[in-house]
């Protein structure tokens, strides 16, 4: 992969030498190296993946047009020591928003460099902007999440414990072509559906519970994610106000949303439809965050977000509203922003479900 000329600009705009790339997800986004354990070091010089024996057949293979190294009895300080001297070095950069302090105390007491500079987290912005490959990835990651919904829906039966729910999904979405998936399953039923994210339990699944779940899975590296609330039986009234108050406040994002708009003022949107149904204190997280290699990126939709939305990055819009000893729903869909709207990559119904 060629986006290593994307860091040698940042390089040369921050008066740097070169940079040690530790996040595991940038690693890949530069060299293609999904290894995630190593480095990928770029100067004007040279680009490379350092990494140790277990990882070197996979580096060769995946890091097309990359030197790469092989670390020694030495260990990384050595390798690094080595291509520093060769390179001549003096500014080495490292991603501050990454790198473990013990790790950073380490290179510092070793490497032969005049100075060891943060970069913060100008490497990830690269990746707020996707191309279209990454779409197409997500897109179909997200693809899989729909046929693993409509599938799960006929398998449900009240008296199943969440584990067994949640196994099933992940289940299906390596079945269906995910990796992985992109986080531990969510399944939430009753009173648990009041966490946001709670773990699934043993708890079985009965009749009158709301039941959330949460999920996605990765394709080519890529993440997807949805969630889903149901009702196991009839929905009583209630039930049907918290939800369509949900709906209503993520239909009012997505009819609306398109490049230029700033995370918090989409977030205000759905927060103020759910605090105006009298449900103030009952939605305590953010609208929702950007998705691609990471399940959680930025720029997120949050009451703090001053970040502008721009074509190309993703969404979720993810409104919920929370009641403690009662339960809780959130619906979550996934798009790309354009300059004129979005497109959702979400396609499973949203009407109410009463199974
Ligand atoms: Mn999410």
């Amino acid at each position: 992969m060629d986006n290593f000329k994307k860091v040698q600009e940042i390089l040369q705009k921050n008066n740097l030498d070169a940079v040690l790339i530790s996040n595991g997800k940038n690693m890949y986004y530069v060299s293609g190296f999904a290894g995630e354990t190593g480095y990928v070091y770029i100067s004007s010089k040279r680009h490379a993946v350092i990494t140790d024996f277990r990882y070197t057949i996979q580096a060769e293979i995946e890091a097309k047009g990359y030197e790469i190294i092989t670390i020694g009895n030495g260990g990384y300080e050595e390798a690094i020591n080595d291509i520093l001297k060769e390179d001549g070095i003096n500014k080495l950069a490292f991603e501050s928003e990454d790198m473990l302090f013990a790790t950073y105390n380490k290179l510092k007491d070793k490497l032969l460099v005049d100075e060891l500079l943060p970069l913060g987290d100008d490497i990830t912005r690269l990746r707020r902007i996707k191309t279209p490959k990454e779409l197409e990835y997500i897109k179909k990651a997200e693809a899989i999440g729909d046929s693993v919904f409509t599938e799960i829906l006929n398998f449900i039966k009240p008296g199943m414990t969440e584990l067994e729910i949640a196994a099933r999904i992940e289940y299906l979405l390596k079945i269906n072509g995910g990796t992985t998936t992109s986080f531990p399953a969510i399944v939430a039923s009753g009173v648990n559906s009041s966490m946001p994210h709670a773990v699934p339990s043993q708890k079985k699944v009965e009749m009158g519970d709301f039941l959330t779940m949460d999920f996605g899975c990765v394709y080519n590296g890529y993440c997807s994610d949805m969630t889903r609330t149901i009702v196991i039986g009839k929905a009583s009234d209630k039930q049907k106000e918290i939800y369509n108050t949900v709906l209503k406040a993520q239909m009012a994002v997505l009819d609306v949303i398109k490049a230029g708009f700033k995370g918090k003022e989409l977030d205000k949107i759905a927060r103020d439809i759910i605090y105006d149904a009298g449900y103030e204190g009952c939605f305590g997280h953010g609208l929702g965050h950007s998705v691609g290699l990471a399940i959680h990126e930025n720029p997120r939709l949050s009451v703090s977000e001053e970040d502008v939305i721009l074509a190309g990055m993703t969404a979720t819009i993810e409104p919920g509203i929370y009641i403690k000893d009662f339960g809780g729903v959130r619906i979550e869909d996934l798009v790309v922003v354009t300059e004129t709207g979005c497109e959702n990559f979400t396609n499973s119904d949203k009407n109410l479900i009463e199974l």
